[in-house]
């Protein structure tokens, strides 16, 4: 599996048992793969995908994360054998251990990942499904796609960080369906703002691709200082908030080799080739 990657680090060809990694064009498709088990997270998975969100995060393959599911799901929640009832046979340490790989993948390095990142819902989404799936920068359903918090009907509350994921919906519409456990469709997703879009089955992985490429036309450094700022002004106050957005912007044209503010300045203000209103700079004129 490891391959020697640049600067001694081990690379590695990410592939295994339950994560499947395709690589196209700069999309690495990252599929959760227990197709019979509708992609339930076991601990095994979840081991797999800390291991290969790491080597994508430095494999210039990948230029666009997509999370998706074998088969006809996305992921059924975690795996309420493998992950529940067999863990809590075991010392709570060991518990412990087990359910941090979880939160691992699913929020800690998912949440700020490094490259922009797209969950593409193709079909069931329960219960644990839902913090990868708000840790994804942008996220596109299938109109058919089920999604539901069935926790409430087996005796727990959504734990991990799914009650905590579900801040980022209508308030409302997440105190609902934690209440009720009812199923909803990808429509209904994109209503609440749990995903930007639902477009018929067919169309899913055509529309995916399209949402990469137009992410793969921007500028990389600016588009992850963009993308992380965002997400960590929000529990900032205003005023550490702008002191914080001016260091990162600073940071951002420090660190990007393609100069690209200076580039787009220059093509608006010297060039006249640009508009910002009608077209996007060029990259690497
Ligand atoms: N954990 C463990 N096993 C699961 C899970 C899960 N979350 N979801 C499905 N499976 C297993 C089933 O037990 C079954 O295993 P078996 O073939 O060994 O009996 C296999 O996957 C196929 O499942 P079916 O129910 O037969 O598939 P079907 O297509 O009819 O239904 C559906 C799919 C609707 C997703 C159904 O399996 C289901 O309701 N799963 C549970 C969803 C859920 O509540 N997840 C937990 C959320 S809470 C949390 O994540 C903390
Ligand atoms: C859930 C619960 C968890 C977890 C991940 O309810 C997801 C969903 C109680 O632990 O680790």
């Amino acid at each position: 599996m490891a391959e020697a990657g640049k600067g001694g680090r081990e690379s590695a060809e990410p592939k295994g048992k339950t994560v499947l990694v395709e690589f196209e064009n700069g999309i690495a498709w990252v599929i959760l793969n227990r197709p019979a088990k509708r992609n339930a997270m076991n601990p095994e998975m979840n081991s797999e995908m800390v291991r290969v969100l790491d080597a994508l995060e430095t494999d210039e393959r990948c230029k666009v994360l997509v999370l998706t599911g074998a088969g006809d799901s996305f992921t059924a929640g975690m795996d309420l054998r493998e992950y529940f009832r067999s863990t809590d046979k075991m010392r709570h340490v060991e518990r412990v251990r087990i359910y941090r790989e979880a939160q691992h993948w699913q929020w800690v390095r998912l949440m700020n990942y490094y490259k922009p990142t797209i969950a593409m819902v193709n079909g069931w989404c329960f219960g644990g499904a839902f913090t990868p799936l708000i840790s994804c920068d942008l996220a596109i359903a299938a109109e058919e796609a089920k999604f539901g918090l069935s926790e409430i009907n087996w005796g727990i509350l959504p734990g991990g960080n799914v009650s905590k994921a579900l801040h980022l919906l209508n308030r409302r519409a997440a105190l609902y369906y934690i209440m009720t456990g009812e199923t909803f469709d990808g429509n209904k997703a994109a209503e609440m703002g749990l995903v930007n879009e639902a477009v018929p089955l067919k169309k899913l992985r055509a529309r995916t691709v399209a949402l990469a490429n137009r992410l793969m036309e921007k500028n990389p450094t600016v588009l992850r200082q963009a993308k992380v700022a965002f997400k960590n002004v929000e529990h900032m106050p205003w005023d550490v908030a702008a002191d914080y957005l001016s260091a990162k912007n600073e940071q951002g044209i420090l660190l990007d080799p393609e100069r690209g503010r200076e580039q787009g300045l220059k093509q608006f203000l010297d060039d006249k080739s640009y508009r910002p209103g009608l077209s996007a700079y060029k990259r690497g004129a």
